[in-house]
C-alpha cells in the first residue's frame, strides 16, 4: 500500500492519460464490496451450477465438475457505476465460448439474453452478445486467489474491459456481474433484474454513462 497521499490522484492522472478513465470515475486501489442483502455461506459438496433454458440440453455442475472446465485468466479493468473504477485486475474462470466450443453447451438459436440467477434469488441480465465476449468471465479467482465471500465465493460473473481495447463502446458497469452464481438462463426475452427494476439502466454501458434509465 502506498501511503503517499498523492499516489492515487498520480495513478489515476497517468490512466486518464492513457485514456482508460470513462467519465464520471475515480480510480480506487481499494476493492470496494457492494451488494443488497446479506452474503451467503457454503458447503461446497452441495453447491451446484445449472445452465438452462435455451440450450439443447439443461446442464448441471457440482463444484468438482465446475473446476474440470477450460479456464482462462484475463486482466481487466472494472467499472462501478458507483463511479469506482479499478485498473488491471486479474480475474481467473470460465469464459462461455470455451463451452460452447468444445460441446458442453449447446445454445438453441432462440438464445437472445442471458439471465444470471444468484443466490437469494438475485438476477442481473446481458444480451447475449455481450455475454459470450472475452470480457465477461464466470470467475473463480481474484488476483490469484479464490474469491472472498464478500466478493461472490465460490462463482461470479465479472463483466470489464481490456485496457487494450480502451474506451470499448460496448463495455459494461460491474454490477452486471452477479456475485454468488448458480446458474444461467439463456432466454429469448429480455429479463430486467433486480438493480435493472430498481432503476438501473437495462443495457448499462460505461462509456456513454447509461447508469439509469431516463438519465436521472
Ligand atoms: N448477487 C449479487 N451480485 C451482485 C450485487 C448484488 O446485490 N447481489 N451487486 C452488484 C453490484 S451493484 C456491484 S457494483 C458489484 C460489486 O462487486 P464487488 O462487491 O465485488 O465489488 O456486484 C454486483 N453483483
Ligand atoms: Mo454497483
Amino acid at each position: 500500500m502506498n501511503l503517499n497521499p498523492f499516489a492515487r490522484k498520480e495513478a489515476e492522472d497517468k490512466i486518464k492519460m492513457e485514456g482508460r478513465l470513462p467519465p464520471g470515475q475515480s480510480l480506487t486501489n481499494r476493492f470496494p464490496v457492494l451488494h443488497y442483502g446479506s452474503v451467503p455461506r457454503y458447503d461446497l459438496a452441495k453447491w451446484d451450477f445449472r445452465i438452462f433454458g435455451e440450450v439443447e440440453e439443461p446442464v448441471r455442475f457440482t463444484w468438482d465438475e465446475f473446476l474440470k472446465l477450460p479456464m482462462r485468466k484475463v486482466n481487466m479493468d472494472i467499472h462501478c457505476v458507483t463511479r469506482w473504477s479499478k485498473f488491471d485486475t486479474e480475474w481467473e474462470g470460465v469464459w462461455m465460448q470455451d463451452l460452447i466450443d468444445q460441446g458442453i453447451v449447446k445454445l438453441k438459436p432462440t438464445a437472445k439474453h442471458v439471465i444470471e440467477h444468484c443466490e437469494f434469488n438475485f438476477t442481473t441480465n446481458v444480451d447475449l452478445a455481450h455475454f459470450m465476449k472475452p470480457t465477461t468471465l464466470l470467475a473463480v479467482k481474484y488476483d490469484g486467489n479464490w474469491l472472498d465471500p464478500d466478493h461472490g465465493y465460490p462463482l461470479r460473473v465479472v463483466v470489464g474491459q481490456f485496457k487494450e481495447n480502451k474506451m470499448d463502446p460496448d463495455a459494461r458497469y460491474f454490477w452486471k456481474g452477479g456475485k454468488w452464481l448458480r446458474g444461467l438462463e439463456f432466454s429469448r426475452i429480455d429479463k430486467p433484474g433486480f438493480w435493472e427494476q430498481a432503476g438501473y439502466h437495462n443495457i448499462a454501458r460505461i462509456w456513454p454513462e447509461e447508469r439509469f434509465e431516463g438519465g436521472w
